[in-house]
């Protein structure tokens, strides 16, 4: 029956955002068909590239010199200097232990010999079925490269026996094509596209051929979606490749595929780049792009995330005006509980339960279990707030309509848009 007091209220409300099953649509993980693509284990969570930034602020290393250390060696100075010599509360720190605490390990032991103990038994795909059911996660999309040479050889030689694992979703990633043509051309005429090496909407051939090109390899992996990052300063409509090949080549490729185009913005690579990932910034981006881009494109559809906390509130008023954007997650560098909850609760009030409120961005299987912890506690948080207040007007609920909300935002947001049955 009708929730009738906030004590009830609260314990549906943690209890349908814990035990809703997560489809998680942005990570960096991989299938185990994907032969050692996957990271997993105690030395990748330590070595994890936010950590890796932390540990550069607090060693006499230099990054060559942490650089060159076996991953053994890096992950135990990263232990040293974040855990050991100073306490590791912050976001990326407070998730390693989440994590081992959630597998079982005793944390306060602070053996990280014994945690390397604990894995050893285990192979990759055991512990894929102990991680998802640990996080409650049901459904990863992966970020699939097809100019990364490793995945694109894995690619044309496995083909579908890639996809095979239903908990694991591809996407294809497209950077490289937008922002490094030069370059990438290449790839695109070794795989047999017939493409020039400066990219323009008037040669037709080149713009057939790298539609061609995105068409068979969406296919290919059976991609759920189209996806990029993009700097703050992207512009659009304009003269750059990134643009042009946008209206030209991908979103012909993503309504010929009938999939959404992903949009993740804000992001400045390599501002220093001495530390490879963890060498990226962040910069407020120009909402007003991704505003052209959807009234300019009707009918296609947009999974958008911005990386500045300054283009939050522009972003979630956008997505009022064009029901073909979608808004997506706490990326990178928002993904901390304080930040977490405050674009929570904006996204709650102007959208209702219109969005998807987040995605892990895992690079390390074992994330997964911090992450969706980490995140389901602040949701949770933000619900009960909001269910609270719809309360005291005098509005009664039934557990299966909180249910039915919460599992739209963890898990049903999302495929409706990719269906594009919303
Ligand atoms: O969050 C991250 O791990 C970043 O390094 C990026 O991968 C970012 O999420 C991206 O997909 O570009
Ligand atoms: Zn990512």
């Amino acid at each position: 029956g009708a929730i009738t007091d906030k004590e009830r209220l609260r314990r549906v409300v943690f209890g349908a955002v814990y035990k809703t099953p997560v489809t998680d649509m942005h990570t960096h993980l991989y299938a185990p068909a994907f032969e050692g693509l996957g990271l997993w284990g105690v030395d990748h969570l330590l070595t994890y590239h936010y950590l890796i930034a932390e540990t550069m602020r607090q060693t006499p290393l230099s990054h060559e010199e942490f650089q060159s250390l076996d991953r053994r060696a890096m992950a135990e100075h990263v232990w040293k200097t974040l855990f050991v010599d100073h306490s590791p509360y912050s976001e990326a720190c407070r998730g390693v232990l989440t994590t081992l605490g959630r597998l079982g390990l005793d944390v306060s032991s602070r053996d990280l010999s014994a945690y390397r103990k604990w894995y050893d038994g285990l192979t990759y795909r055991r512990f894929v079925d102990l991680v998802f059911s640990a996080a409650g996660v049901k459904t990863v999309v992966m970020t699939n490269d097809p100019f990364d040479p490793r995945e694109r050889e894995l690619w044309l030689k496995k083909g579908d026996a890639l996809t095979r694992d239903p908990r694991f979703r591809p996407s294809l990633r497209i950077d490289p094509l937008l922002f490094d043509w030069g370059n990438q051309y290449r790839v695109l005429r070794e795989l047999g596209y017939d493409v020039g090496p400066v990219f323009s909407a008037d040669d037709h051939r080149t713009v057939e051929e790298t539609r061609r090109f995105l068409i068979d390899w969406g296919r290919r992996m059976d991609a759920l979606y189209l996806g990029a990052s993009f700097p703050p300063d992207f512009d659009y409509p304009s003269d750059s490749p990134a643009s042009q090949l946008l209206d030209h080549c991908v979103l012909e490729a993503c309504g010929r595929l009938n999939v959404p185009f992903a949009m993740m913005v804000g992001v400045r690579r390599r501002v220093n780049p001495s530390l490879g990932l963890a060498g990226d910034m962040v910069g407020r981006a120009r909402v007003e792009a991704v505003e052209r881009i959807c009234a300019r494109h009707p009918a296609r559809r947009f999974f958008v995330t911005m990386l500045s906390r300054e283009n939050q509130h522009e972003l979630a008023v956008l997505a009022r005006k064009f029901r073909n954007l979608m808004v997506f997650g706490c990326w990178w560098f928002l993904n901390n509980p304080s930040l977490v909850e405050e674009i929570t609760e904006m996204r709650c009030e102007l959208l209702g339960t219109a969005f998807i409120p987040q995605h892990s961005d895992a690079r390390v299987l074992d994330q997964l279990i911090y992450k969706w912890d980490h995140s389901r506690r602040v949701i949770a948080r933000v619900l009960c707030r909001k269910y609270e207040d719809l309360f005291d007007t005098g509005w009664r609920m039934e557990p299966r309509e909180i249910e039915r909300d919460v599992s739209d935002l963890l898990d049903r947001n999302f495929w409706k848009f990719v269906k594009g049955s919303i």
